[in-house]
């Protein structure tokens, strides 16, 4: 597979203006015609080369006029043809076999329904074109198909024509009047319940909003609903963008290889990102919900109006449509709580991919498979660029600067270097030191030291960064001094070279430094506080994220300490700290987040040749002390925490997750199992539900199979509840897991199709069960290869999500990484690896 180049970039030979595509919807044989209206770009005598893949061509007509198959070459991905006209017209008619698609990559079946996914490169399964997204052109779109079958018949735009045909046949014709790319099109075609609902825009337009799901489901669509609105109000409000077409479609699909996806005015969902009620879907659930529909409605200017040039600059609309999906939830939630889990996101996963194999710049420069850089890197390293942006210029002037990129690029596909130029040409601002952050992979580490100088009252700060020998980034460094004073001391420091100092006046005594404040930017430290320092930023810091941060650098030095000497007892100032955590008058969910330990994946990375069991033991080891020691506390905080009615605002969210942490500490304890059951029976939420069937699967007890099996009788009919219901299977920490999970792939409801599923056993268990995927025996490795064997054959990119944790081996002990790497030598030794894998594996080899 040969890799393709940033640097290689040439902008298209032909234009395509307009789109007019017919589809005759049939299981296993639909037929595509595409009157594609070219122009050529400059004077030039090319060929014209369009993209093809997995299709069966039909016939090919130039202006009106038949070609024969002399008249132009095919091969597995394209179709050449040589044309001497400027302008002209070309009609291709292509056969696809939607029924047998398990890649779920172009058109394919999700159950009985028909949808597309385009992005990346999908629109090339459908018929030829120029696949790339600096191609934009007007589309319309008719769908045929049996009206029984399929009632409801959807693309993008607004519908122009609709009608009954031969045949117990009927269509519907759309027209979407913006021009786009190929990846942004999109058709839904099947039997659906629709929620309707609708929305004023700040400039007086009526926007219908549909909402399609599975029969039966319409109930549970009512939360998507609501976020969207939202979504739409806060983006008027914040960035005064308003929405543009007279419809807003979302439908719900159970088969979907990713969360969501932004087709203009037609949205298609993971079911996963659109159904919820109180009884099946938990709090996180209704989280995810409202921040999945917030993203793809913010891509309709972030992607969609503005869209990339070419793929290599994907952060573009990612990255920054990120960053305005965690502001709206930061926004309609506690904005602390938020940002602490956008950091745990990005020290959990994307940290390890930034120091794997597949580490690249949130603008790669070399791709082999496209569908492989949808990446932690480009989207949430991608936000924190633009939150840094965003930190830099201050609210008003981003606004500017985003005002300036709207008037400058509607309509066009443009790069990420044209976008920080328009942030710096509203602001009058020098961005280019700041552009590296697109150019340079891996975290930047920053050194610090402080010197106090009591004499002149002057406090001295040196800050170092390092990052793999590259030229230094301007990182902004919010940073609070915290003295006996009523006032915090709080400064924005600009970091532009490899190693800076400050020197702050005025300053009576030493103070204690809490650093980054706010998380200003994806870097590790490297200060070492002392536990009392670190105690301080805990209680007398302003910023929420550094008090939190605090907390656990401080429980981190003992989980560390704990693997290295684990008969060692911790101090009692430790337990001081969580006591007065615990006892302290602070808002449920943020309590939540100090009481919730260091994950695994947050500490794995940055130990040097760890044994896995080793560190969870530590973690463990941590986790029961400080159970045993403050057992009626837990308590006592459990039993507060207890609500009598169920409601879903922001408090009782946050006592929820309160009380589930301190379940998770007091079942640590012997004869605490009870808590469990008594939870499990008197839930009337899945929240709490879930909680309780999570910490039975993490201390496997003789009450967990009947719990999990009234569970499963239960909710045996709904798809979202069964998975989880898999998943928490898969993350049974016992030594039967390994016969378990057979049995979960014998399952008559399992199905490797179907990617929710094979996500809920294979991922759930990789994650979720370090124990057993890191088990000395290699039988956890060699149990994910054999899943990627059989997925690399149905669907490449799912397989290619789910090798992750395989390849990022670089921190385990020696005797853990030689076996990984035995697997990943059969696995690249398979023949027909997909190059989704191929690219992983070699990288990871290499
Ligand atoms: N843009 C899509 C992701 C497409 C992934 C293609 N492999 C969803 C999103 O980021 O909003
Ligand atoms: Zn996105």
């Amino acid at each position: 597979f040969t890799p393709r180049y940033l640097a290689d970039y040439r902008a298209a030979y032909f234009s395509i203006t307009r789109v007019d595509l017919t589809f005759e919807l049939e299981h296993q044989k639909t037929r595509v015609t595409n009157q594609m209206h070219f122009t050529r770009n400059k004077a030039h005598n090319l060929p014209l080369v369009l993209d093809g893949e997995q299709v069966t061509l039909v016939s090919v007509k130039l202006d009106g006029e038949i070609l024969a198959s002399t008249e132009y070459q095919v091969d597995d991905h394209s179709l050449t043809l040589a044309v001497d006209r400027d302008d002209f017209q070309l009609e291709i008619v292509t056969e696809i076999n939607p029924a047998d698609n398990t890649a779920l990559e172009g058109l394919f079946k999700s159950g009985d329904a028909y949808c597309t996914q385009c992005e990346a490169e999908g629109f090339r399964r459908i018929s030829y074109y120029l696949d790339r997204p600096d191609v934009m052109a007007t589309f319309t779109t008719k769908v045929i198909a049996d009206k029984r079958q399929c009632p409801h018949l959807l693309s993008n735009g607004n519908k122009i024509a609709a009608g009954n045909l031969a045949n117990g046949k009927h269509f519907v014709q759309w027209h979407d009047p913006f021009p786009k790319p190929s990846y942004l099109f999109a058709l839904v075609a099947g039997d659906f319940e629709v929620l309707r609902d609708q929305y004023l825009t700040m400039s007086g337009r009526d926007v219908a909003l549909e909402i399609f799901v599975d029969k039966g489901n319409i109930n549970k669509a009512h939360h998507a609903m609501a976020s969207l609105k939202r979504a739409m109000a806060w983006d008027e409000q914040t960035f005064g963008l308003e929405y543009d077409l007279d419809i807003y479609m979302i439908v719900a699909v159970d088969f979907f290889n990713m969360g969501a996806m932004e087709n203009k005015g037609l949205n298609v969902f993971n079911s996963k990102y659109v159904l919820a009620d109180e009884t099946s879907a938990t709090d996180v659930d209704y989280f995810n919900v409202e921040a999945v529909i917030g993203h793809e409605y913010f891509h309709n200017w972030t992607g969609n109006r503005v869209t990339c040039r070419d793929w290599f600059q994907l952060s573009l609309k990612e990255g920054l449509t990120v960053f305005r999906d965690q502001q709206f939830s930061a926004d309609m939630h506690s904005a602390a709580v938020t940002r602490i889990q956008n950091v745990r996101v990005l020290r959990s996963q994307q940290f390890a991919e930034d120091a794997g194999p597949m580490a690249h710049p949130i603008r790669p420069e070399k791709v082999i498979e496209m569908n492989n850089f949808y990446t932690l890197t480009v989207y949430e390293k991608g936000a924190e660029v633009i939150r840094m942006l965003h930190t830099i210029l201050g609210k008003e002037k981003f606004r500017q600067g985003l005002d300036l990129y709207f008037s400058r690029f509607d309509g066009m596909a443009v790069t990420c270097d044209d976008f920080i130029n328009a942030m710096a040409d509203a602001t009058g601002t020098d961005l280019e030191q700041f552009k590296l952050w697109y150019s340079q992979s891996g975290t930047p580490l920053l050194t610090v030291s402080e010197y106090y100088d009591e004499q002149n009252a002057q406090y001295h700060l040196t800050i170092a960064q390092s990052n793999n020998e590259q030229p230094a980034l301007h990182i902004p460094v919010g940073i609070e001094l915290i003295t006996s004073e009523q006032q915090n001391d709080a400064h924005l420091l600009a970091l532009t070279k490899a190693k800076q100092s400050w020197t702050f006046e005025g300053v009576k005594e030493k103070p204690v430094l809490a650093l980054l404040t706010d998380f200003t930017a994806p870097v590790k430290t490297n200060f070492p506080q002392s536990d009392q320092a670190l105690a301080c930023i805990m209680t007398r810091a302003d910023d929420e994220f550094c008090r939190w941060d605090a907390g656990q650098k401080l429980l981190t030095t003992y989980i560390t300490r704990v693997m290295k000497q684990p008969q060692m007892s911790l101090p009692d100032s430790l337990y001081q700290v969580f006591e007065s955590i615990l006892s302290a008058d602070t808002a449920a969910a943020f309590k939540a987040e100090q009481l919730t330990l260091p994950s695994f994946n947050e500490l794995v990375d940055s130990i040097e040749a760890v044994n896995p069991i080793a560190l969870l033991d530590a973690i463990e080891t941590v986790k029961r002390s400080l159970a045993k020691q403050l057992a009626p506390l837990f308590l006592k905080q459990y039993q507060a925490s207890a609500q009598a009615g169920y409601s879903h605002d922001g408090i009782a969210i946050g006592k929820r997750a309160l009380k589930n942490v301190c379940l998770s500490y007091l079942v640590t304890l012997d004869n605490h199992e009870h808590l469990l059951s008594q939870q499990y029976q008197s839930a009337n939420n899945m929240t709490d539900t879930l909680a309780a069937l999570s910490c039975a699967a993490a201390y496997p007890s003789q009450e967990l199979n009947t719990l999990m099996a009234d569970f499963a009788i239960k909710w045996s009919d709904n798809t979202l509840v069964m998975d989880k219901w898999f998943a928490l299977q898969a993350s049974i920490n016992n030594d039967t897991i390994f016969d378990k999970l057979s049995d979960l792939m014998a399952h008559p409801l399992f199905s490797l199709k179907n990617p929710n599923r094979a996500r809920a056993v294979i991922a759930a268990f990789t994650q979720n069960n370090p124990r057993y995927f890191h088990c000395a025996s290699g039988r956890g490795y060699q149990f994910l290869i054999e899943q990627l064997v059989l997925l690399n054959d149905i669907n490449p990119q799912v397989a290619s999500r789910l090798i992750t944790p395989l390849i990022q081996f670089k921190s385990l002990d020696a005797k853990r990484q030689s076996m990984i790497k035995e697997q990943l030598v059969k696995l690249q030794q398979h023949d027909k690896l997909a190059k989704d894998l191929q690219e992983k594996v070699d990288a990871a080899l290499a």
